[in-house]
């Protein structure tokens, strides 16, 4: 697999639906393996308990940071300061890291658990495949600022940004975090296993995320917008969603992934499409799309762009790299 992802959250069976979406595509194609796992299985009480009141006072509740923690050792293959190896009888206490993907026999990918009893791997939603990855060339992985592969040149990809995710990166969605961009995206993508833990209620105890990154895991919060969400599930899938599709072999034509919004010294909003016919309900096709004339429709979807992103999206025009654009221009 190119690509392992494995989700913590209360209500795992909320990402079955990725088995139809974007995983069901990704499955075919043997590029990723996704597990959703519950929280709950972390617990130890009879309640299941997983959050409590918050310190200092206020309303809502806070995920409690003793679940979380024994959940992500596992799962990283870690064993915290506090961990109590005899919390779950017939597990091995501080030997082998658990929880790591390993392929079987028949090619699929299993979570094994280092031979201990099932818990907590016996509830996990396995939303994985068995085929061999396809593996096209990097182009397609490449940061949206390479424009084609001939532009290809050392300090034009992601890793010249020096925040390119390599390894496993542990993310929380969090609606006081920064916001998630298409950079974000690219970045992740090229990392070799995504652990994503879903906050419920007010959120989860700011040592979590702190702990991890002390213990020198990547670790990345979170905002998808400026809008409240429930739960960080939905915020999850759509980050997936955005990482997964740059996986190469996902996206059938690498080009359009190239030449979309956001991407790169392309960050503008994209023209507007039309298709057959060239006159609809009295509606018509601007005629320069149809003058066969790639230099003209080239330069009237470039200002297209431009004046719509100007008049929504402003702040994009402030952020512009001028250079890429200019790069951007003479590849086109
Ligand atoms: Cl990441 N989580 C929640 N709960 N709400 C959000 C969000 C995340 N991003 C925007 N709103």
């Amino acid at each position: 697999y190119l690509m392992n992802i494995d989700i913590v959250s209360v209500f795992p069976e909320y990402f079955d639906v990725l088995r139809l979406s974007l995983l069901g595509k990704a499955q075919e194609n043997g590029l990723v393996h996704v597990a959703a796992h519950n929280l709950r299985d972390w617990t130890h009480d009879v309640h299941h308990s997983v959050d409590d009141t918050p310190v200092g006072g206020g309303a809502g509740m806070v995920m409690k940071p003793e679940v979380w923690g024994e959940c992500l050792d596992e799962l990283l293959g870690l064993r915290g300061d506090a961990y109590d190896g005899d919390a779950n009888p017939g597990e091995a206490a501080g030997t082998d890291p658990i929880g790591r993907h390993e392929p079987d026999s028949a090619g699929s990918v299993a979570l094994t658990n280092g031979g201990s009893a099932p818990h907590p791997t016996d509830t996990v939603n396995d939303i994985g495949t068995s085929d061999r990855p396809v593996m096209p060339g990097e182009a397609a992985t490449l940061d949206g600022a390479v424009i084609s592969e001939d532009a290809i040149a050392p300090g034009n990809s992601a890793d010249a940004h020096g925040t390119d995710a390599h390894g496993t990166v542990l993310i929380f969605p969090n609606p006081s975090a920064p916001l998630f961009t298409q950079r974000d995206a690219t970045e992740l993508s090229h990392a070799d296993r995504l652990i994503f833990g879903c906050g419920r209620y007010e959120g989860y105890d700011a040592r979590i995320p702190d702990h991890y990154r002390a213990q020198g895991v990547d670790v990345r919060e979170y905002s998808i917008g400026d809008y409240v969400l429930n739960g960080g599930e939905v915020a999850v899938s759509v980050m997936l969603e955005a990482i997964t599709r740059l996986l190469p072999g996902f996206m059938g034509n690498p080009e359009s992934i190239v030449e979309e919004s956001y991407t790169g010294g392309n960050a503008l909003l994209e023209h507007r499409q039309y298709t057959k016919p060239a006159a609809w309900r009295s509606l018509e096709v601007p005629d320069v799309l149809l003058s066969g004339d790639h230099g003209k429709v080239d330069r009237f979807r470039r200002n297209e762009a431009l004046q719509r992103t100007s008049e929504i999206r402003p702040d994009l025009i402030e952020a512009l790299d001028c250079q890429q654009l200019d790069k951007f221009d003479r590849k086109t």
